[in-house]
């Protein structure tokens, strides 16, 4: 079941006062913040788009042990939230590589609460107890109260937003990078001599041209599409946003029917990135961000496809639905004012699929 949305008790307090922090110009592209500590809701345009800011820690870790972040057992971990698609894109290669025992993980409470009593805030947090939310757990490493006291022991100035996948380095007391898509490339290669999956390699060089114009696409259209379509703040910005979404996955639906994965008939990259939007989009997105043309389930290479990835070994234990729904429902008020998770679809992903009818 899922359990009281915590912030339907302070709607008219603390809550509703972010909200009226955005500024809105009628035109002009540029974004628009007051001063203060930042989530994805201030990514906005002056016309009501969505435009998602761009990482800001980007350090590689090396298989070469004299680099600066050299790949070592036991040295770094990895902060999510269920449920977060761009972290659990990090947490689907820690599972397939067989990196377990080389990279411990940890998640936080799904629902965005207060970072700090000094001002309003809302972020990712911390439980107090292991009990408290199944899945997610006190800060091993540091104690922390919210993933924003992470970003302030690695930078004393520090203006961006506070996101997760944190990839920390705990000899350094740093964060490494906050970047998913730089992140899964560094599992994928760099850890290779701690990996229990080593041969395991989803961004093969011959594959990598038609990888990255895959991603490009995918991430434009479907992975922050359906964020442009929740976030729209204008009528124009979601129509353009929800056409290009449905072009791309038309575009994926055609793809589906001639071949098992999306660069064709081996697991890529690509797949995962997709994967981690497509597992979300009927319980989620299709509410939630108006992304309700069609849903995923009346796709049927689509839907195959996700029940597919799904049930490859160690995928599913990424998967945290219930994380999922309360973040969502729960966390973007000017979205969803009264904080209330709708109870379907509930769909079975571990069901029988068809894609064993393409050689793989
Ligand atoms: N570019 C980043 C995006 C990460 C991101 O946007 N994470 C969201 C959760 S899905 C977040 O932590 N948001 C917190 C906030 O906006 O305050 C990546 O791919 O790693």
């Amino acid at each position: 079941m899922f359990s009281q949305v915590k912030w339907n008790h302070v709607l008219y307090g603390v809550r509703v006062a972010p909200a009226l922090k955005h500024l809105y110009f009628p035109f002009g592209s540029f974004k628009i913040t007051v001063g203060m500590a930042k989530s994805a809701l201030d990514d906005i345009s002056g016309s009501g788009a969505f435009l998602r800011t761009a990482s800001t820690f980007r350090n590689f870790i090396s298989r070469d042990q004299n680099s600066q972040f050299p790949a070592e057992s036991g040295r770094y971990h990895l902060y999510v939230s269920y449920a977060c698609p761009w972290a659990s894109r990090c947490l689907a290669y820690l599972k397939l590589k067989g990196l377990e025992r080389a990279i411990s993980f940890s998640a936080v409470k799904p629902i965005f609460e207060r970072t700090k009593e000094s001002d309003e805030h809302m972020g990712w947090v911390f439980p107090e107890s292991k009990t408290e939310v199944p899945g997610a757990e006190p800060d091993p490493l540091n104690g922390a109260k919210s993933i924003r006291e992470l970003y302030e022991i690695a930078s004393t100035n520090y203006t961006g937003r506070y996101t997760v996948p944190v990839l920390w380095d705990k000899k350094l007391r740093t964060i490494v990078n906050n970047e998913s898509s730089e992140i899964i490339r560094m599992f994928n290669t760099e850890f290779n001599d701690l990996a229990e999956n080593a041969s395991l390699d989803l961004y093969p060089p011959h594959l990598q041209t038609q990888i990255d114009a895959t991603n490009e696409w995918i991430y434009d259209g479907i992975n922050n599409g359906v964020y442009k379509c929740g976030f729209a703040r204008m009528q124009g910005p979601y129509n353009e946003a929800v056409k290009n979404l449905y072009e791309a996955l038309d575009k994926c639906e055609n793809i589906l029917s001639k071949q098992r994965y999306i660069c064709g008939n081996t697991l890529t990259e690509a797949d995962i990135r997709l994967f981690v939007t497509l597992i979300r989009f009927d319980e989620v997105y299709a509410v939630h961000f108006k992304c309700n043309k069609k849903q995923l389930h009346e796709y049927p290479n689509i839907f195959n496809y996700t029940k597919d990835i799904f049930q490859i070994p160690g995928i599913s234990s990424t998967v945290n639905m219930e994380h999922i729904k309360l973040h969502y429902y729960g966390s973007h008020p000017s979205i969803n004012p009264f904080g209330i998770v709708p109870a379907g679809p509930d769909i079975d992903y571990s069901a029988a699929h068809d894609r064993d009818r393409f050689s793989s």
